[in-house]
């Protein structure tokens, strides 16, 4: 932070000195407890795709596909993927291997495919022969086998179902080549295979932590049935958010970002983001591009800096083997994980944001400081946090206290020369109180408008920012006028400005009032319809001023309460009218 920018700071001190959002998500109940503390998984994907390893009659899955894909890339008729089934046998699978080396890797949970798109049951289905005991030499139960070994060794288990997707079954999803998409009857598949199946798995392996569906699914009244049957069935078990349409209101208990996603700023629900190791999910011979050990320490780091949980993928080979390198990169995570776990479970976002050399997270009085890189100087410094710095430590040496400077609200930490980890190095800071930020406020350079949105904004009442499928992120969940978004600005330039804000609102919402404050003006407005759910626009809202230099809030909010959501909000934007023209984003 420049001289200047902290003189603000002080300036603003009182005004814009505003706690920082809760780390902790709103919503949620006890259920959430053991997936809020757990943070890490471990997610198998498995099924006869393994035997094929990403290649057909001699044609390899192009770089980039997934190898459970290869059934759909190679519009593999049903008839000849069977034939190929049969010959799944896994004959060097021990089930508690798996559960070691989640426990190794310091995952607590465990999440295995129990029906892929492909249609074939990893576990003994009633519904359909089609499955690892009626189908294979093999016979065994594997979805049973791992949740008796994930129990032995205290990973909480739970399966993936792809409820919706099915290449094998006439009346299923996604199946063109065998199946004329016009006669396919997808109630009776939900009748008669998805949903009798997933009663099986409910009542079949004890209690699950989780179900991971997949695909999304055509209306809300289907995915509705899922969660009313596990609701039923285990109503402790949690739903992930790809159960319902992902173009529609977000269903479930979390919402998973896109496979590999990672969001730009905290989110005010839980959340999980899917990876694998390499580059695919099911077992290809053909892709042995590794994450290094420090990548997915980074990556893991990153994911619960912002509040989420990492489900991290293996693909076990067709014979029951987890491929070498996999099991080793998480041998050596699970090493860091034994030093360093205190900076993971049970910790929550952190509250101020990210930095040149790491990112960090936070439990009770104490900040971790995760440095993936040195600086130069072996100086980590902290801007941002409101609370005095009692003590620093690197986490696996308490006994030595380390350096703490503070200079215009600056903590700077210096690190020894030795005591280094791979992918990161955990300093202590014992503060006191609960951590908090000093927001810094939206700046402004010359002639350039201020862009308020959800990763600058703050959150109160029951407004969230949250995550959508199609737009990505917005801030939603609001429907009375304490439920409210603000940014405090820095004006460098007073005059007047064009508002734009930009939005996206159902048929159903048109018409609620809204309300945007600003210093000591007031503007009233009326959402207008833009389309279908995640259809943003923008709309211009007229000039206003900015009167002075110096601080201003800015807050935006439902007029009255109301029953609906007021709107998905993106942005607003404050553009600064100028002769000849307009400078700035334009949309
Ligand atoms: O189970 C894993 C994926 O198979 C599944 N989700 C994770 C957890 C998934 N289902 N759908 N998708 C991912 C997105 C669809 C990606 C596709 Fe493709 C792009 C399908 C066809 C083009 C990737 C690239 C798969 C085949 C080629």
């Amino acid at each position: 932070m420049d001289a200047r920018k902290s003189l603000w700071m002080m300036l603003l001190l009182g005004a814009a000195c505003l706690p920082a959002e809760a780390a902790e998500p709103a919503a949620g109940s006890d259920r959430m407890a053991w997936f809020r503390h757990d943070k890490f998984g471990m997610f198998v994907h498995w099924g006869p795709y393994a035997l094929l390893g990403g290649e057909w009659k001699g044609h390899r899955t192009p770089s980039g596909d997934e190898a459970e894909w290869i059934m759909q890339r190679f519009n593999i008729p049903v008839a000849e993927y069977r034939e190929m089934a049969h010959g799944l046998n896994p004959v060097k699978f021990d089930a508690g291997q798996f559960a070691k080396l989640a426990k190794a890797a310091g995952m607590k949970y465990l999440v295995v495919t129990a029906k892929h798109h492909d249609g074939f049951a990893m576990y003994h289905s009633k519904v359909s022969r089609y499955n690892i005991v009626d189908w294979t030499p093999f016979k065994r139960d594997i979805v049973k086998e791992l949740s008796e070994a994930c129990r032995k060794e205290g990973i909480r288990f739970c399966v993936y179902y792809s409820h919706r997707e099915d290449w094998d079954d006439a009346n299923g999803y996604g199946n063109h080549w065998d199946y004329d998409p016009a006669k396919k009857d997808f109630e009776k598949y939900l009748r008669e295979k998805s949903l009798p199946q997933m009663r099986e798995l409910l009542t079949s392996y004890g209690p699950l932590g989780l179900i991971w569906f997949d695909r999304g699914i055509d209306t809300t009244a289907q995915a509705q049935r899922f969660i009313d049957l596990v609701h039923e069935l285990q109503p402790q078990c949690l739903i992930n958010g790809r159960v319902g349409n992902y173009a529609h209101e977000l269903l479930g208990d979390y919402q998973n970002m896109n496979d590999n996603g990672m969001p730009t700023g905290g989110l005010d629900e839980y959340w999980e983001t899917p990876q694998t190791l390499n580059g695919t999910w099911g077992y290809n011979r053909y892709d042995q591009e590794w994450k290094t050990p420090a990548n997915v320490i980074q990556r893991m780091v990153e994911i619960v800096s912002k509040g989420g949980n990492y489900l991290l993928n293996i693909g076990p080979m067709a014979d029951g083997t987890i491929p070498a390198p996999s099991a080793a990169v998480l041998e050596r995570v699970g090493e860091w994980m034994r030093k360093n776990g205190e900076s993971i479970y049970g910790t929550a976002a952190c509250p101020v944001g990210q930095f040149a050399w790491g990112r960090c997270t936070v439990k009770g009085e104490r900040v971790y400081l995760h440095a993936f890189q040195r600086p130069g100087d072996g100086v980590l410094r902290v801007s941002g946090l409101r609370n005095e710095v009692k003590s620093a430590w690197l986490l696996q040496a308490p006994g030595q206290k380390l350096e703490v400077s503070r200079q215009d609200g600056v903590a700077g930490v210096k690190l020894p020369a030795q005591g280094w980890d791979e992918g990161s190095t955990v300093v202590v800071l014992e503060v006191a109180g609960k951590p908090e930020a000093v927001l810094d406020p939206v700046t402004q350079g010359s002639d350039s408008p201020f862009h308020l949105d959800m990763v600058n904004g703050q959150t109160a009442g029951g407004a969230m920012k949250r995550f959508n499928r199609d737009g990505k992120f917005h801030i939603g969940r609001w429907s009375k006028p304490e439920d409210q978004a603000s940014w405090d600005l820095l004006v460098s330039q007073p005059g007047r400005y064009r508002a734009r804000i930009r939005y996206a609102a159902r048929q159903e919402w048109a018409g609620r009032k809204f309300v945007i404050e600003l210093g000591g003006q007031r503007l009233e407005k009326a959402v207008a319809a833009t389309g279908d759910w995640y259809e943003y626009k923008s709309f211009d809202l007229g000039l206003v001023t900015l009167p002075k230099k110096g601080a201003l809030r800015v807050a935006i909010h439902p007029a009255e309460a109301g029953k609906d959501n007021l709107m998905y909000f993106d942005s607003l934007t404050l553009e600064p009218e100028t002769v000849g023209g307009r400078l700035g984003r334009l949309d």
